[in-house]
């Protein structure tokens, strides 16, 4: 098949799904488009059968705001004719689904069939605004087919959007188990924690619903049971905070601060211990990857990560905000050797047979055939 992909492709889980699949789908022989702004930026070296396609926006005194959204709904159009593709798939439903409708609407025939897939925030929360809340649900309707990437999402869709349930197909996030593995890579051990102190991860974008001030409290706690490294991942607005966090507790010699990384499976693969923070999450992508790389998760249960980490087998949940209770946790798992390694098979275990890219990829490739052959006469 010929599939054209829009995401975004800033560093966050729905343009981190969106590039692997695309790659993934290259390799079982499909040809695939990717139509965004910039590069996404997990798409690095050459692959055979993948397109970059750049959205250009026009600049033009009058435009305070260039309009990124048509700019995006031309590309997908001149992208569908010049390649006749078969399928559209856009990640995030604002404003990808948007654009690729219109995109659609251009075609007399109706041109090639939308999937989109939903990744959270575009649902819990950028959509919930007044503003956009009517066009987030006319777009996602309008869709062909129409995925979330946890059953928690497809219920937040039904109850806040109306979508019926019927029209939603749950396909979880996956990981390619054979990049994300410990032994693969060198381990960064030694640089992390030349003392041979536990390492502590955590990754994500810092925006305030990750709550990343709470992953370094913590690693304070854990830190007070045990020596431990917090190697801290990515980048965004509450960095600063966190930083100040580290510092007015007194660990900020033992956090170390990252910044964006692509090969996140490089430091996963050298940590004891996944920590998550966030109040909501739609399925927590990096909590998966860490798990393939045998680190167990700590987390609080929010939204869909009790469908990713199992509670006393893969990781520890606590509730949204129980930083004590995620700190004992987090020391326990470091602190039993055989523990430890019971959660880590369990974990890479659940990685490999749940979500490894294997099962996921055909779940796409379902859906593209069935969105093609279009609803049952
Ligand atoms: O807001 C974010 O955290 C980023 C967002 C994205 O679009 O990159 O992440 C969402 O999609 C990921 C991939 O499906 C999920 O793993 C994350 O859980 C989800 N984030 C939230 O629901 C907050």
């Amino acid at each position: 098949m010929k599939i054209g992909i829009s995401c975004y492709p800033t560093y966050g889980g729905s343009g981190a799904v969106a590039t692997e699949l695309g790659l993934g789908l290259a390799g079982q022989g499909h040809e695939v488009h990717f139509i965004s702004y910039a590069p996404p930026f997990r798409l690095s070296g050459f692959q055979e059968r993948v397109y970059f396609h750049e959205v250009e926006v026009a600049a033009y005194p009058l435009f305070e705001h260039p309009p990124y959204a048509l700019a995006l709904a031309a590309a997908i159009h001149e992208t569908v004719v010049r390649e006749r593709l078969d399928v559209v798939h856009v990640h995030y439903a604002i404003p990808h689904a948007t654009s690729a409708w219109i995109a659609r609407e251009m075609h007399e025939d109706g041109g090639p069939p939308l999937v989109t897939t939903l990744h959270g925030t575009d649902v819990t929360l950028v959509g919930q605004h007044p503003s956009l809340h009517a066009i987030t649900r006319f777009s996602i309707l309008r869709s062909q087919r129409i995925t979330a990437v946890s059953r928690y999402l497809k219920r937040e869709t039904v109850r806040d959007f109306g979508v019926p349930g019927e029209r939603i197909d749950v396909v979880p996030n996956f990981v390619d188990t054979e990049r994300y593995q410990r032994g693969r890579v060198p381990s960064r051990r030694d640089v992390f924690a030349p003392s041979e102190e536990k390492i502590v991860a955590h990754v994500s974008n810092f925006r305030p619903l990750k709550r990343v001030s709470e992953v370094v409290d913590v690693f304070a706690g854990i830190r007070r049971r045990t020596a431990a490294k917090l190697v801290m991942v990515g980048d965004g607005p509450d960095r600063p905070r966190a930083d100040e966090r580290a510092r007015a507790l007194g660990v900020r010699g033992d956090v170390i601060f990252l910044g964006k990384h692509v090969a996140v499976e490089e430091i996963l693969a050298s940590a004891d211990l996944f920590v998550m923070a966030s109040e909501n999450e739609s399925f927590g992508l990096a909590a998966l990857e860490a798990m393939s790389c045998g680190a167990p998760v700590v987390a609080y249960r929010a939204g869909g990560v009790p469908e990713v980490v199992a509670d006393g087998e893969t990781g520890f949940l606590a509730p949204v905000g129980a930083v004590d209770e995620a700190a004992e946790a987090g020391a326990r798992l470091l602190g039993d050797a055989a523990l430890w390694k019971r959660f880590s098979r369990a974990g890479r275990q659940t990685a490999v047979e749940g979500f490894g890219v294997r099962k996921v990829l055909p779940m796409y490739e379902a859906c593209y055939e069935a969105a093609v052959r279009g609803p049952a006469p």
